[in-house]
């Protein structure tokens, strides 16, 4: 299995996050990346390639221009300000607000903002544009013929939404992978999101679709961010009515429930039929990540890509969530290697 990444991840590592009222060091920091690295390295992977460049037609199919334009633009319209720290929301288009883009960088963080503890920095946007550079060449090798492709994404994208960004995503990452499937050729696209959180970003841009079946596992939003998407009678609408799925589940949930999830998730994509598989991979469901509540063990994670292997489906994998940076990289490199071995 090949691996796609970028060293420009280093490029998106702002001073702070928003958590528990602090601003503290990031949780999503750049020795995740280290981490997994290395990890498939020592597994016998082969070393990760570096992206081609970035083409934004896919990308302007699952975000908007404004949106687009919001986040090219964000750093220099709040150094123009002058500000000293890093660009962070502090206010929200809240309900029976107007919906409507403001001139100031302070209204528009807000506007675009889906949750507020992600800061953008001078060189976030190269970075997520690299990000996002990943999945898409790793969706190029898979419409052209290989089996399986590992994209690590950093910063993740699965939060990032038509116009929103938070939750430490910008671009889709995994929507962009499957829009590009998609573009070369593919007639449906399943998007597995096993990440600890619910990934209300790709939810939002294909959930009107039905060329992109989107099915999710993750905290009940209930008790767990982003907290307002990812119940069950989420279903879809339109013409995705029905190709959307969430299985939310509650604290303390162990592989043994969840692998029930995971097996009802993988017989509805089975039914589907898809041409390619896109797993958002999060590796937050381990038991002890610091901001989540899933009971997942490192063997588990072997377990579950053994699962995911045994649909014999075209299949991506774009790295999301996971906290425990020590057991990153064991822990993806456990799915993957499961995958590998079904
Ligand atoms: O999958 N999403 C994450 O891991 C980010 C959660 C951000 C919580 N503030
Ligand atoms: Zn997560």
């Amino acid at each position: 299995m090949k691996t796609i990444a970028s060293t420009d991840h280093i490029l998106h590592f702002p001073k702070a996050e928003l958590s528990g009222g602090q601003l503290v060091r990031p949780y999503e920091c750049p020795e995740r990346w280290d981490y997994i690295v290395d990890a498939l390295a020592a597994g016998g992977f082969s070393p990760p390639l570096a992206p081609e460049a970035l083409d934004m037609t896919p990308v302007a199919k699952v975000h908007g221009a404004d949106y687009l334009q919001f986040l090219a633009s964000a750093w220099s319209l709040w150094e123009a300000e002058g500000y000293e720290g890093e660009a962070l929301p502090m206010v929200v288009a809240a309900r029976r607000m107007q919906q409507r883009e403001p001139e100031h960088i302070n209204g528009k963080l807000g506007y675009f903002a889906g949750a507020t503890e992600t800061a953008i920095t001078a060189t976030s946007w190269q970075a997520a544009q690299s990000s996002a550079a990943c999945a898409q060449t790793a969706a190029r090798l898979l419409s052209a013929g290989e089996t399986s492709v590992f994209s690590l994404c950093r910063p993740p994208g699965h939060h990032a939404g038509y116009d929103l960004f938070g939750g430490y995503c910008f671009l889709n990452n995994a929507a962009i992978a499957a829009q590009q499937l998609r573009d070369s050729g593919a007639s449906r696209v399943a998007i597995l999101d096993i990440d600890f959180h619910h990934g209300n970003g790709t939810q939002d841009i294909f959930y009107e679709r039905n060329d992109v079946l989107f099915v999710s596992l993750h905290g009940n939003p209930g008790h767990a961010f982003p907290y307002f998407l990812g119940y069950a009678d989420e279903t879809g609408q339109g013409e995705g009515e029905g190709y959307n799925i969430n299985h939310p589940m509650l604290p303390g949930t162990t592989y043994g429930a969840w692998s029930e999830a995971l097996h009802d998730s993988l017989k509805r994509i089975g039914e589907y039929m898809p041409d390619a598989l896109v797993v958002s991979l999060g590796v937050d469901t381990f038991e002890r990540d610091p901001i989540s509540f899933f009971k997942l063990t490192s063997d588990d994670f072997t377990r579950c890509g053994q699962r995911i292997g045994q649909q014999s489906l075209p299949t991506l994998f774009v790295m999301e969530g996971g906290y425990a940076v020590e057991e990153i990289g064991i822990n993806t490199r456990n799915v993957l290697s499961g995958f590998l071995n079904p």
